[in-house]
């Protein structure tokens, strides 16, 4: 594969501009002129973006206002728009160009580049081609592949961008098929809070709305790059900090986005002079997977405080009330928490004691407080622990089901938590089976599906025999690359519904079929009628989406047409789901969600256009605990090591963190600058330490190779990459996803809700011999 480079000389400066500001412009400016767009369609389509009558952005899934600014997106959410709606066609001609061998070549930066998928294609394996196929031919030739294999060899995966609408008929269609293998992004991501959370607290999502954001006096981040990955909720931290609240972050990066903040709404900080807003008040940089520590340190000084109240008989500092009302292990975690070791906290968080006592104080003065996590929580060994400790740092102080408290979980994909609600899941359990069978007169399969990992491992296997990916570029985003990759092209049938070329298309299996759909800004005309799908944010609220751009080709379907005619065509008189009634008008669709989940949709079509969307029906929020012991759980974690089974003690072993640049959307790459990085025309450098960097020979610039330190006979490498110095902790190092990702075991894995631990990849930094 081509390098992630566009230059021989990349650049590696210290980037110290506030986020937002002048650069956030700039970069937007150069990216309309490189995809040739016009000023005016730019200016024109992102108009309605975020807005109740618009289109909700298909970049990150930041809540949207209901006063939205006249601008209501951010650099990142713009980028993702001009992506999407490029005049760039990657149409039957370029495939008539070009062989897949060839393109197998090319960066996925170069393949994505090409523009929008125009035409249904299917690879013909003599001229190693895509060549145009009619849409009637392939629903029927897929139907036929899909009923030759048995269903529970049969993946349907789901990236997080689909709507609720396409998203609810796929689960359907995929049961009625006979498999619950509905693996989605969310296996790579948050699946660790949909574990976490419902055991600590009921829910399995987050409690917090923007109104508590307005309102909370205090914020915690552990593990977001918000200034890259979720840019808008910049405007509530800056506006919490304005008024005087503590915003305190731990991560082991120097994150620009948490640091400094320019807002590009607001002409006056525009072009006063000066850095911009101090985001974080206090910004600690931890040891990678040091969190479980850090938060036992801050919870110590939290009984330690609550001890001296309680002997001056003043105000106590934990919520006693809510402890006995609504707690339970409450006493267990006081017991791990009183036995820590202040030497064993401050070596596995990295963090000095003094440091942590003051976090402790700043959050023993706060009444309301909102926990913010990213990947830094849920990519890990022990993700799920992570995410109960947060619950048990808030819960022990009460600030849960109050206003301007609780615990957010800052979703990914823009309708990834969406997807879970209305029925992607491999569980069934979690899904109303009962309603489905009497709905629509079908047995729903009982039996667990496959999630991300285990369809990767069904792969190796070779049970695995056929894809259906309605979206995404999975063989991409999942660990161990070469090997997935290896298997995938065994497989008897791959199906990418897609907008964009990507490396899955070219992993060719026997029968392989790109079906490319109408993206979310596109009007979607069924029956002569503009049709309208919806979206959940990371708020759970429900948003009603309109697509206002002309489709990118004439041949193009909508997502949900494609569904109904994949299910017509493989599972007819299989239920009674009226396919053809549904597609001509989404609002049945809608009503459909509503009579399976009630409490969550209530007048859904009705309700869906509120500004700011609609809330759910989040239990937790209201202090409702929805868990076996019908309180709110403490949970103690075993101890403080994220990756017990990983031996780092070889002094040559550093952990990997992969993380994301400011110039991509996950796998997509939209250039080789990560601007708030200040690492300028390359993905192929890793981030060292300088002392680490000195202990093992190593100097700036030097070229390395990495390899994945583990005992279980696989050789893991990357080669040729560029060592960089930087601000990263001892023992930590950091480098681009997904390029990466052939570094990660498959089994390296948060141990129950299977999230590949991309923050903590155990490798060795192997100088390169000099080209003579
Ligand atoms: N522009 C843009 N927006 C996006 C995406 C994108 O690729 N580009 N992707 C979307 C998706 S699907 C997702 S899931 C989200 C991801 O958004 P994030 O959750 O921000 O994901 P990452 O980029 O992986 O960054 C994780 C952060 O955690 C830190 N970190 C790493 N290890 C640890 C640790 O052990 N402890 C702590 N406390 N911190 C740690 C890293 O330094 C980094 O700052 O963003 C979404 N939004
Ligand atoms: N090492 C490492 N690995 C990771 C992560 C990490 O932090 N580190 N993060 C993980 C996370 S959080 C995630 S969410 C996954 C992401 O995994 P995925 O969701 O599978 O990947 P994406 O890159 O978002 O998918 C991009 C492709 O989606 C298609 N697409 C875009 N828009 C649409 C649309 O509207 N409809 C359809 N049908 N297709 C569309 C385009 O063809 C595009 O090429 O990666 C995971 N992998
Ligand atoms: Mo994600």
């Amino acid at each position: 594969m081509d390098r992630s480079e566009n230059t021989d000389r990349p650049k590696i400066e210290p980037y110290d501009e506030p986020t937002g500001g002048w650069g956030s412009v700039k970069s937007l400016v150069e990216k309309s002129a490189q995809e040739g767009l016009l000023a005016s369609t730019v200016w024109a389509t992102m108009q309605h973006q975020n807005k109740p009558d618009g289109y909700q952005c298909v970049s990150c899934s930041w809540a949207k206002p209901a006063d939205p600014k006249p601008f209501e997106y951010c650099e990142n959410g713009a980028k993702a728009t001009m992506w999407e709606i490029t005049p760039k066609r990657c149409d039957r001609d370029f495939f008539a160009k070009h062989r897949v061998s060839e393109l197998l070549e090319w960066s996925d930066h170069d393949l994505e580049k090409q523009g929008r998928l125009t035409t249904p294609m299917k690879y013909d394996g003599t001229l190693d081609q895509y060549v145009p196929i009619k849409w009637s031919d392939a629903f029927a030739e897929i139907a036929e592949e899909l009923n030759g294999l048995d269903p529970r060899s049969v993946v349907f995966y789901v990236s997080g961008r689909a709507s609720l609408e396409a998203s609810h008929m796929w689960q359907l269609f995929t049961r009625i098929y006979g498999s619950n293998n509905l693996p989605d992004s969310s296996n790579m991501c948050h699946e660790s809070t949909s574990v976490g959370l419902p055991e600590s607290i009921g829910s399995p999502v987050g409690t917090v709305t923007l109104a508590d954001f307005d309102t909370c006096d205090m914020m915690f981040f552990f593990g977001h790059n918000t200034g890259t990955n979720a840019p808008r909720l910049l405007h509530w931290v800056q506006k919490a900090r304005q008024r005087g609240a503590p915003v305190i972050t731990f991560n082991p990066l120097q994150e620009r986005g948490l640091m400094r903040f320019k807002s590009p709404q607001s002409p006056v900080e525009m072009l006063s002079p000066g850095e911009g807003t101090k985001m974080s008040s206090d910004y600690y940089q931890l040891k990678g997977g040091g969190d479980i520590a850090a938060m036992t340190g801050i919870a110590k000084a939290v009984f330690a405080l609550d001890d001296e109240a309680k002997a001056k008989g003043g105000k106590r500092v934990l919520d006693v009330e809510f402890i006995e009302q609504h707690g339970h292990g409450f006493e267990a975690f006081e017991r791990f928490v009183r036995d820590a070791d202040w030497g064993e906290i401050e070596r596995c968080s990295g963090l000095a004691r003094t440091d942590l006592e003051h976090v402790g104080r700043v959050y023993s003065q706060a009444s309301r407080v909102i926990g913010n996590y990213g990947m830094g929580l849920t990519q890990h060994r022990h993700g799920i622990e992570n995410v109960h400790m947060l619950c048990n740092l808030l819960l022990m102080r009460g600030m849960m089901g109050k206003e301007g408290a609780g615990i957010s979980p800052i979703r990914g994909h823009s309708n990834v938590q969406g997807q879970r609600t209305v029925g992607i899941t491999e569980k069934p359990e979690l899904i109303p089976v009962e309603k489905f069978e009497e709905f629509y007169g079908f047995t729903v399969p009982k039996e667990k599906g496959l999630d991300t990992v285990e369809a990767c491992e069904g792969l190796l296997k070779g049970e695995v025999k056929g894809f259906v990916c309605l979206g995404g570029n999975f063989s991409r985003a999942v660990p161990d690359t070469r090997r997935v990759e290896e298997a995938w092209r065994k497989m008897r049938l791959n199906v990418q519904i897609s907008t964009k070329l990507n490396r899955n298309h070219l992993l060719t299996a026997e029968k392989t079929y790109i079906l490319p759909c109408l993206g979310r800004l596109e009007r979607h005309l069924e029956n002569g009628v503009e049709q309208t799908v919806s979206v959940e944010d990371s708020t759970a609220c429900i948003h009603a989406s309109f697509g206002t751009t002309e489709p990118a080709s004439k041949e193009l379907l909508s997502e949900p047409r494609i569904v109904a005619e994949l299910a017509k065509a493989t599972v007819p008189g299989k239920s009674t789901v009226p396919w053809d009634e549904w597609v001509g008008d989404y609002s049945k669709v809608r009503d459909a969600i509503e009579r399976a989940y009630p409490a969550d949709f209530k007048d859904y079509n009705q309700r869906m256009g509120t500004p700011g969307g609609f809330h759910r029906d989040i239990g937790a929020s209201k202090r409702e605990w929805r868990t076996e012991t019908g309180k709110a759980n403490f949970l103690v974690p075993e101890g403080f090591d994220v990756d017990p089974d990983i031996d780092t003690r070889p002094s040559d072993v550093l952990k990997l963190l992969t993380v994301r640049s400011n110039d991509q959307f996950n796998t997509t790459i939209y250039g080789y600058d990560d601007r708030l990085r200040g690492v300028k025309g390359t993905r192929m450098v890793i981030l060292m330490n300088e002392e680490d960097m000195k202990r093992l020979g190593l100097s700036d610039q030097d070229r390395v190779d990495l390899e994945t330190y583990a005992d279980d006979g696989v050789t893991r490498r990357v080669e040729d990459y560029r060592v960089h110095a930087w601000s990263v902790p001892k023992g930590d190092c950091a480098g681009y996803y997904p390029e990466l990702n052939e570094l990660i075991p498959l089994w390296h894995h948060s141990r129950r809700a299977h999230v590949p631990a991309a923050k903590s990849v155990p490798i060795k930094v192997i100088k390169r011999a000099a080209a003579s």
